[in-house]
């Protein structure tokens, strides 16, 4: 067997998640990222066969009975992903009957996934039947995404155009536009079942004072999603107050899209 340490995968999530504690969106044990692996890329490190035990999922993923998880450890910090991998990250797979996680290496202290697993397993469900290559989810609390809460509604679309209108890549990056939660308790079924309802349109889902959800194939390009909607809130954070002179027009905005190739989500342009 080789060395798990050495495997790309591993190597790519620890990398990730020092990315996000050096942005600052990953304070103390906040935020939690779940990458669906293939059973062939986990070979070469792992008896799949070797189960450790098995901790319960809390809810029915028969959907995805079977598909091989690495997940982020409940209560662990992102800033010790890369030093640790092994106490807190942990790589399993779901049982035949989706009630349970199949431990086959990690959470070494005797831990276990994200108290968010709900609604990473829920919006894998979700995304897989959008987009069959879609892999990652990752959940954080951008400051400034977080920020706008405070001071925008919690309107979906105006939310969108309100950031479509201050950086001309946003609307080039998202042109789905970001969905919207309103606040909700976290770690439940149901703001699992609410972010999966979402995640059937939208690769982003903000939890209204809380944080993003993101989706997408790999860690780059989540990440980089993330990222272009959280600078665009930057933008938008550094300019509250102040008087706006120059926003993108409906038209220019329109121009971008043809320009790109890229539809924007109907009903928010005039
Ligand atoms: O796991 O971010 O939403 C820590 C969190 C909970
Ligand atoms: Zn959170």
């Amino acid at each position: 067997m080789k060395d798990i340490l050495e495997a790309p995968f591993l190597k790519e999530i620890c990398k990730t998640a020092s990315n996000m504690y050096r942005q600052g969106w990953d304070e103390r044990n906040g935020g939690n990222i779940s990458v669906r692996l293939d059973k062939k890329d986990l070979a070469p490190y792992l008896n799949v066969r070797d189960v450790i035990r098995t901790i319960p999922t809390k809810f029915d993923a028969k959907a995805i009975a079977g598909q091989y998880y690495i997940v982020t450890g409940t209560g662990k910090y992102f800033k010790n992903v890369e030093d640790d991998p092994e106490t807190n990250l942990g790589i399993f797979r779901i049982s035949d009957s989706g009630t349970e996680a199949e431990l086959l290496w990690g959470y070494k202290d005797g831990g276990r996934f994200t108290s968010e697993l709900p609604a990473h397993l829920m919006s894998h469900i979700a995304r897989q039947a959008v987009d069959p290559e879609s892999r990652v989810i990752i959940h954080t609390h951008p400051t400034n995404t977080i920020s706008m809460n405070t001071v925008c509604p919690v309107d979906e679309d105006d939310f969108t155009h309100r950031l479509w209108q201050i950086n001309t890549e946003a609307i080039v990056v998202f042109p789905d536009g970001v969905g919207m939660l309103p606040w909700m308790v976290c770690g439940t079924t149901a703001i699992g079942e609410a972010t999966a309802e979402k995640m059937k349109k939208y690769r982003i889902v903000i939890w209204t004072n809380h944080g993003i959800y993101g989706a997408g194939k790999d860690l780059d390009e989540t990440f980089g999603l993330i990222e272009t909607v959280e600078k665009t809130a930057q933008i938008y954070m550094l300019t509250e107050g102040h008087k706006r002179l120059n926003l993108i027009t409906d038209k220019q905005l329109k121009d971008i899209a043809d320009y790109f190739g890229v539809t924007p989500k109907a009903g928010i342009l005039k």
